[in-house]
């Protein structure tokens, strides 16, 4: 049963997600599930698979562009080999604050990467936050670039994030996400980056004991739908999921606040030490990155929009 004693819908989506249940992502997919219950009169509903049960995130970007299962939710970075929109994005320090990344991912800039989805058998719902990422280990605080020199830092599979690790001086090292807390505690590596939610919710925090706020990455979430699932679907049911979907970003970003907040407060309550860092620092250090990754014409437009709405 889909949704307590109620009636089994006659369309069951799959959804999959990497995160645990109760995670912000997790439960945003959930409501969405829940209203096309109720919105269609309980003719459709979704079947949410977390903690990353159907396999990895890009694995799970395929399933879906073959009609395996209808939707996933994905971080940005794992797409950014393959889908060049959501390069932007991810790169470092292109979004001033969350207001700002809010601001682009709801206009313009936003809407040209959900269309972008559309290349490759995709459709982009919407765009979820993803907080803030940055630089934990166990060995030290990060204050400069100079500190990572040496360390051996997870990244998402994507050549933007091995490449700015590999531009502190880090040595970057891709794994999957769910590979990332046994990976620390047998020193395969020596700490990597993510927001403070996962970081928590994955419960790296008991081996990786150093957060330093280096705040270099937004890189949002995207909810994508197979293609040919929803041309399956009627034009009047197709609207009513989008709708809810558009719906469910605001609804998401008051569950990603609370938990961001109970994440912090968590962490540094178990002894983890947090500090700043010399931010204008890692600025610098990315400025000719950033500027390297420009190159294409359709980039330099959407960095451009991007940052006219800073
Ligand atoms: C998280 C994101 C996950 C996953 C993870 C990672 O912030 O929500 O989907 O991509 O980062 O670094 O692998």
């Amino acid at each position: 049963m889909l949704l307590g004693a109620a009636p089994e819908p006659a369309t069951v989506l799959t959804a999959a997600d990497a995160h645990v249940d109760g995670y912000p992502t997790v439960q945003a997919v959930r409501w969405i599930g829940e209203r096309l219950y109720e919105a269609t009169s309980g003719r459709i509903g979704i079947r949410m698979y977390h903690s990353g049960q159907l396999g990895r995130e890009g694995d799970t970007v395929d399933l879906v562009r073959h009609d395996v299962i209808d939707l996933t939710r994905v971080n940005f970075a794992p797409l950014n080999n393959a889908f060049p929109a959501t390069r932007v994005a991810a790169l470092p320090f292109v979004f001033d604050s969350t207001e700002h990344m809010r601001r682009a991912m709801d206009g313009a800039p936003g809407r040209e990467i959900l269309r972008r989805f559309g290349e490759r058998d995709l459709v982009g719902l919407c765009i979820y936050d993803s907080g803030i990422r940055c630089f934990y280990n166990v060995r030290h605080a990060i204050h400069e670039p100079r500190d990572l020199h040496g360390l051996k830092v997870r990244v998402p599979p994507s050549d933007i994030f091995i490449q700015f690790c590999r531009e502190l001086g880090a040595n970057p090292t891709p794994l999957p996400f769910g590979e990332v807390y046994s990976a620390l505690q047998t020193h395969l590596i020596d700490g990597a980056e993510n927001n403070i939610r996962s970081f928590h919710s994955t419960r790296q925090f008991e081996v990786a004991r150093f957060w330093s706020e280096t705040r270099h990455s937004y890189s949002p979430e995207a909810l994508l739908i197979s293609r040919q699932r929803l041309e399956r679907m009627s034009a009047g049911d197709r609207q009513v999921l989008q709708d809810i979907a558009t719906a469910s970003v605001p609804y998401m970003r008051t569950l990603w606040d609370e938990a961001e907040a109970t994440s912090r407060a968590a962490v540094l309550a178990d002894g983890v030490q947090i500090n700043t860092v010399n931010e204008q620092a890692f600025r610098v250090a990315a400025a000719p990155f950033v500027h390297g990754w420009l190159r294409d014409p359709a980039d330099v437009e959407l960095h451009r929009a991007i940052r006219s709405l800073a």
